[in-house]
Formats: C-alpha cells, sequence, structure tokens
C-alpha cells in the first residue's frame, strides 16, 4: 500500500477543498506564535512535512529507494538531487524553484486580503 504524503496536494485539500483545517494545523504553521502565517513560515513547514515523510528513516537524506516507496516516478527524484550524489537532502528538496511556485500559488490563494500573511479567519472561513 502506498502512502500519499501530505504535500502541498494534502495543504490545498485541507485549505481548499473543504477540511477545513483545526486550530491545531493553524498553529503548526505559525512558527514564531504571532498568530500569523507568513509565505516562509507556509513554505519551511509545507517542504519540511514533506520531506519527513519521504524520508522514512528519519537520517536528513532521502534515497532512489525511500523516495520510490511513496512516490511513483522518480524523474522528479533526479531533478531534486542537484549534485547527483544519489540521495536528496532537505536543502536541495526546497531549492526547487517550481516548489516554491507551487506552494506560493495555495498561499496566496488562500490569502484572501493579500497581505502576505495568513491569519486564522482566513484559513477558518471559507
Ligand atoms: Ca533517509
Ligand atoms: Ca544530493
Ligand atoms: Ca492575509
Amino acid at each position: 500500500m502506498k502512502l500519499t504524503p501530505l504535500g502541498p496536494v494534502g495543504l490545498l485539500c485541507l485549505f481548499l477543498i473543504g477540511c477545513s483545517p483545526g486550530w491545531k494545523e493553524f498553529h503548526a504553521l505559525d512558527a514564531n506564535r504571532d498568530q500569523r502565517v507568513t509565505e516562509d513560515e507556509f513554505f519551511t513547514r509545507v517542504t519540511g512535512d514533506s520531506f519527513k515523510k519521504l524520508d522514512a528513516n528519519a537520517d536528513g537524506k532521502i534515497t532512489r529507494q525511500e523516495w520510490r516507496t511513496k512516490e511513483s516516478s522518480t524523474s522528479l527524484f533526479s531533478v531534486s538531487d542537484r549534485n547527483g550524489d544519489g540521495v536528496v537532502t532537505l536543502a536541495e528538496f526546497s531549492a526547487g524553484k517550481s516548489k516554491r511556485r507551487q506552494v506560493s500559488n495555495i498561499f496566496h490563494t488562500v490569502d484572501r486580503n493579500h497581505d502576505g500573511s495568513l491569519e486564522w479567519n482566513e484559513v477558518h472561513s471559507r
């Protein structure tokens, strides 16, 4: 059985398609506890979470084998492994421009008043 990691798509579901996140999820995103989630906090959390899910043995590196057990395609693995040493680190994982854009798109959809941060009422009300 394949586990689908709660990546950007999962969060997209969480925020936009009815499965409204609870206070706990919002709080988890709000790293500095100022009741606002900035794009950086959002990005760090989203990429961190998907990284952790792929890094099965939690050694801070994703091997091709770990990647393959969670993702159907390894083509993204090769793209992510920038220095070609056969493992993807968190830095490499976060570096992809397309990932940043993808997360950014979700963020800006949720940020209804476009002030660059998510507040509880923006996330909570639909
Ligand atoms: Ca690992
Ligand atoms: Ca690498
Ligand atoms: Ca906002």
